[in-house]
């Protein structure tokens, strides 16, 4: 069954608390006071926020550091509790943020709802987590002696998100941040400030009401006014940054530069490899929704199919079938399957890699052109380009944030592999095989080099128990489930010695 959205989620979301938040009619692109939040399918504004500056950046984090004092001092479990009556009142607005991801970001009503279920998602996960935040006992060489190692809040850390997943990745790092004892300082892309806004509210009333002021904090402005300012604050311990490798480039040397620690969570530029034997009827619906779900737009999206010769045939056959019936159009028209590109810059940029992808010898399956849907926003249809003979084909090499699929065949898994292996990026990574010894390999150290490798689905949709990120380009960093709360806390190694005499480790004696 379709999934239907909630009606008017502006209205029942907590967007009007701070005075932030300017109605559509105020909304101006041309005051540089105000950010202006457009619904991508159709290019008119939802509303806009009045942009924040250094002195909002300097309050904020002020604000963030000395709650930090406080909540460090609340014991872990009860951190827990509050992360887990956040997750509950997301529940309650799960309808209305869902259908504000997809007006703000242009998401299909399932994928708008499934993201603030991740949310959901990774706040029970911490709220468990809360109650196992534990170190390692180590047996020490000295008598009377104990050695162990136990984990201690960090302090008041720094997210930066992408448009993609306006809340979700919030939900990551802050989820898991909050039960650590950090506090957070959310800087979200200023394509999607509502989303985040009525997010940290959410969050932010009941913290508030709970005793824990300025446990989640918002900070909305330009790369210029606060992104780089905030990057560079040594008050910041960790900065947790999603988006392009570019923006990762500058701000993993940035924090690099003041000692700190960054969690970086770039691009991707993943590849489905399908052997000989794979089943077709799973091959075709994983390619589809990893490749063309979100139209395109995640950083796990499947941009490079690689196809055995014997059969990439009749899988193109079907996939291109498969490809020309997804419906494309409005994402709150519950049939829908393929909404908006995020703007007019990435709808030129997927002109551009299809001609340029052309001009390299690739053949144009289906797609290649914008979809002819006249509803405002920029639409394009998914597309499947061939690689000529030789698999050289070097716009492949890059990520372009839309629906284009890149086809590779190959003879032997070998070739395949250094196929695969052979982009800058490393995050998601797949194949598709019923034989066992194909996806061992796949999975061996020999195989796939990405953070994430998966056997029969897509690249896309990873769950939140385990550790997501990449590799390479891709950014080394690792956010949600399995141990990546350690990233969010600092280690301590503890000795005590509980005898009556003092014992020098490594035989030494002194005096
Ligand atoms: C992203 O695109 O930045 O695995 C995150 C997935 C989602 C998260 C994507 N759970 O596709």
């Amino acid at each position: 069954m379709p999934q239907k959205m909630a009606t008017n989620p502006l209205q029942s979301l907590p967007l009007h608390e701070d005075g932030r938040f300017i109605a559509p009619g105020s909304a101006d692109p041309a005051d540089p006071s105000q950010a202006v939040s457009l619904n991508p399918a159709t290019g008119q504004p939802l509303g806009a926020v009045r942009l924040d500056g250094p002195r909002e950046l300097e309050a904020t984090i002020e604000r963030a550091r000395d709650a930090f004092l406080r909540w460090r001092s609340v014991p872990a479990p009860q951190r827990g509790e509050v992360v887990r009556r956040i997750g509950n009142a997301l529940r309650e607005h799960k309808d209305a943020l869902g259908a504000l991801v997809c007006l703000e970001v242009g998401k299909i009503a399932s994928e708008g709802l499934g993201e603030v279920q991740e949310t959901i998602d990774i706040a029970d996960y911490a709220t468990g987590l809360s109650r196992m935040l534990g170190g390692r006992t180590m047996p020490s060489e000295r008598a009377d002696h104990r050695l162990f190692e136990q984990w201690q809040p960090l302090g008041p850390i720094g997210v930066i998100t992408a448009f993609n997943f306006p809340n979700a990745v919030w939900g990551w790092n802050a989820m898991i941040a909050a039960v650590c004892g950090d506090t957070v300082v959310w800087k979200p892309s200023l394509l999607a400030p509502l989303t985040a806004m009525a997010t940290n509210a959410i969050a932010d009333k009941v913290a508030r009401e709970m005793g824990h002021e300025g446990v989640f904090n918002l900070v909305i402005g330009t790369d210029d006014m606060v992104g780089r300012p905030m990057v560079a604050d040594a008050r910041l311990p960790l900065i947790s940054a999603t988006g392009s490798t570019a923006m990762g480039r500058q701000v993993g040397q940035v924090v690099a530069a003041r000692l700190g620690r960054s969690l970086l969570e770039l691009g991707g530029n993943n590849a489905v490899i399908v052997e000989p034997d794979a089943d077709l009827d799973l091959a075709v619906p994983a390619l589809l929704f990893a490749a063309v779900g979100t139209a395109g737009q995640r950083c796990t999206t499947t941009r490079r199919l690689i196809a055995h010769e014997a059969i990439v045939g009749p899988l193109l056959e079907r996939l291109i079938d498969a490809y020309e019936r997804a419906p494309i159009g409005d994402p709150m028209d519950p049939g829908t399957l393929v909404g908006p590109l995020i703007h007019d810059k990435a709808a030129q940029a997927f002109d551009a890699a299809v001609t340029k992808a052309i001009a390299q010898g690739g053949t144009v399956l289906t797609g290649g052109t914008r979809a002819d849907v006249a509803l405002g926003g920029c639409f394009v249809c998914p597309t499947i380009i061939r690689a000529p003979q030789g698999n050289t084909l070097p716009i492949a090499s890059e990520e372009t944030f839309a629906p284009i699929l890149y086809v590779f065949s190959y003879r032997n898994l070998d070739d395949a592999l250094a196929l695969h292996n052979g982009t800058a990026h490393g995050l998601s990574s797949a194949i598709m095989t019923t034989n066992v010894r194909a996806s061992e390999r796949f999975l061996s150290p020999a195989g796939s080099d990405c953070g994430i490798a998966n056997v029969n689905i897509g690249t896309s949709g990873a769950e939140i128990g385990g550790a997501f990120g990449g590799e390479k380009d891709s950014g080394g960093g690792r956010e949600a489930g399995s141990d990546s709360w350690k990233a969010y806390m600092r280690r301590q190694t503890c000795t005590i010695n509980y005898g009556a005499s003092l014992r020098l480790a490594q035989g030494v004696r002194f005096g």
